[in-house]
């Protein structure tokens, strides 16, 4: 499939989808969301991608946000279907089975952070800043933000952010607990890259009981959440990986997980 918007590239099991109209910061129209939605159905469906990677073209910006052209010309009810989309699709960026990492190269704002936020964790590079500034434009995060930011750095710091709009760099998103890793810019895809192909050197079916586990476990009770740790522990024996994997570790060897 062949896009305008976004580039896909599949190599050596790791997908990377890079959000590309770099002349206005990559922000995200609805041409864009649409080929974000289509490229994360094309990825689910390649059994041979086992990570994905997100980041933006250019040296700028990941994501700087909604097109604030269409934003301008919202009324409440296209306002109500522009954000009910985005929720869509990052919805099922959240949900998909494989890991994946944002590679936050330059400016992650409001629309940007959001999508940054539904990946399981975020390398950014020094030059990075991100945040949640709709506020500064009358408006409130709209794709997300209101509910992912808090469950990831905690709700008072994440009420901060979101009613002043303050951006904040990089090292500040580390210490808050937003980012996992901060590198400098040239860095930045080869140190994704080389967490990414761990990742994917890890056997299939225990990378995703792990991020099943990890996921589901947060929207529910510790009892409950127990109890699917037990059933995503148990379906990991009924694939060959740990077979390979602990008789690897017996006859002092790496182990090489084969299963589909
Ligand atoms: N939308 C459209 N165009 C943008 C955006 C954007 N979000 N951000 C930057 N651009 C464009 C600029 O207009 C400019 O275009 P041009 O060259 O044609 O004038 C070009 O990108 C370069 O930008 P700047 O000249 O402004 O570059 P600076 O380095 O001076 O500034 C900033 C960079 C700080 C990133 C600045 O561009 C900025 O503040 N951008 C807007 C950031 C922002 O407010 N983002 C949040 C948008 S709201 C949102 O994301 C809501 C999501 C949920 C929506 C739900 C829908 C209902």
């Amino acid at each position: 499939m062949s896009y305008e918007n976004i580039i896909l590239d599949v190599s050596e099991g790791i997908g990377t989808i890079t959000f590309n109209r770099p002349k206005a910061l990559n922000a995200l129209n609805q041409a864009l969301l649409k080929e974000f939605s289509d490229a994360l159905d094309a990825v689910s469906r390649d059994e041979e991608i086992r990570v994905l990677v997100l980041t933006g073209a250019g040296e700028k910006a990941f994501v700087a946000g909604a097109d604030i052209t269409d934003l301008a010309t919202f009324n409440a009810l296209s306002a109500r279907y522009f954000s009910g989309t985005g929720h869509g699709v990052i919805g099922k960026l959240q949900e998909l089975a494989i890991p994946v990492v944002a590679a936050v190269n330059g400016f992650a704002l409001g629309g940007g952070s959001e999508i940054a936020l539904a990946c399981d964790f975020i390398y950014a590079s020094e030059t990075a800043t991100l945040g949640l500034p709709e506020i500064t434009l009358g408006i409130i995060p709209g794709f997300g933000g209101t509910q992912r930011l808090p469950r990831l750095i905690g709700r008072n710091m994440a009420k901060e952010l979101i009613f002043t709009g303050r951006m904040i760099t990089a090292e500040e998103a580390m210490t808050i607990g937003m980012v996992n890793r901060v590198c400098p810019p040239e860095a930045l895809m080869g140190e994704v890259m080389e967490t990414a192909r761990k990742m994917a050197s890890m056997g299939k079916v225990a990378l995703r009981a792990a991020k099943m586990a990890v996921g589901r476990g947060l929207d529910v009770s510790l009892a409950n959440g127990c109890a699917l740790e037990i059933d995503a522990f148990s379906l990991c024996f009924a694939s060959e990986d740990a077979g390979e994997g602990t008789t690897a570790f017996l006859e002092k060897r790496k182990a090489v997980f084969k299963a589909p």
